[in-house]
């Protein structure tokens, strides 16, 4: 971020409250009439240029929106550099179904996946560990057993994430409030900023807000929970992107758009990838295909 824009945290009711933590610059704007008559809305996420406004109340007026990464509109944000995504070594168990799909709509949207298993300081959580790792380590994804007796994590996240848009999804309960807060560290939630929100009712926050650690921002984005891969706007050939073990060995498969559904000599079937997850990778390509016949 140049030192004279700033990033939208959160826009409510035509208010949008900038940050540039960089130039410690903090403060609310209003958008110019011009971005709607282009048809554009600033966006939590959006970078921007700003001017004084010359009204106390709202002192700045956002004059530009820069170029998006990408633009996701439930939860309606742009430029996320980081998908979160979240699961849990205990309860909720792991949703390997749900895990693929939302890695597979991040990185057909140029957004990066950081998996993240909690509760590992739980007795049962061992099993999970191993499963986890069987499942997802021949894809080459980063990943972070996250305990509550372990800071070191915390901070690898933390280094993980400088400088970029990270937002937190998956299942409820699997612990992403209590690992944002753990970012984002006890001075920020001093400064009143988690206090803020929870003047206005904690659970009922449903609109995107994101909060800075240093030169992080972080999302706390509750509509994430559950995208269709048929509402991804994807093609059948999309869906490899997530799976990189895969699509590693596709070149070799006898047939250049081959499927990878059991096709004769498709290179799959001999590449020792995980049970499961060819078969959540089968799942989901025959919904995609099926939705796109009609
Ligand atoms: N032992 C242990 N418990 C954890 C850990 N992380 C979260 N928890 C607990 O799991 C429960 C749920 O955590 P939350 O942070 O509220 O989960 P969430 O994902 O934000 O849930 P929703 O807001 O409903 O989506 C809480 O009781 C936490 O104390 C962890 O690393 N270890
Ligand atoms: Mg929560
Ligand atoms: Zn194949």
């Amino acid at each position: 971020m140049k030192k004279d824009e700033a990033r939208i945290l959160r826009g409510v009711a035509g208010v949008y409250l900038l940050s540039n933590p960089e130039t410690k610059f903090r403060g609310q704007a209003v958008a110019r009439g011009l971005f709607r008559k282009d048809g554009i809305k600033p966006l939590p996420g959006d970078i921007v240029r700003y001017e004084s406004s010359e009204d106390p109340d709202i002192p700045w007026v956002i004059t530009e929106i820069s170029p998006r990464k990408n633009e996701i509109r439930r939860p309606p944000m742009a430029n996320l550099d980081y998908l979160l995504l979240t699961a849990s070594a205990e309860l909720p168990k792991v949703d390997y179904h749900y895990m693929d799909r939302m890695i597979c709509y991040a990185l057909n949207n140029q957004i990066d996946v950081v998996l993240l298993l909690t509760k590992c300081d739980l007795p049962e959580a061992k099993e999970t560990i191993q499963e986890f790792t069987a499942y997802y380590k021949p894809s080459g994804f980063t990943y972070y057993f996250v305990s509550f007796d372990d800071d070191k994590i915390i901070a690898e996240l933390r280094g993980k994430i400088d400088h970029s848009l990270a937002a937190f999804a998956g299942q409820s309960g699997v612990g992403k409030s209590t690992l944002m807060n753990r970012v984002l560290g006890q001075e920020i939630l001093e400064t009143g900023l988690l206090s803020e929100k929870a003047g206005r009712g904690r659970q009922t926050t449903r609109s995107v807000e994101i909060y800075s650690w240093h030169e992080c921002f972080l999302a706390d984005t509750p509509g994430f929970q559950s995208i269709e891969i048929t509402n991804m706007n994807l093609e059948g050939r999309d869906l490899v992107l997530a799976y990189p073990e895969l699509k590693a060995v596709s070149h070799l498969c006898r047939y250049a758009d081959c499927r990878h559904m059991g096709e004769a000599g498709c290179a799959v079937e001999e590449a020792n990838i995980h049970p499961d997850r060819l078969a959540n990778y089968r799942s989901l390509r025959r919904d995609l295909d099926e939705f796109r016949k009609y």
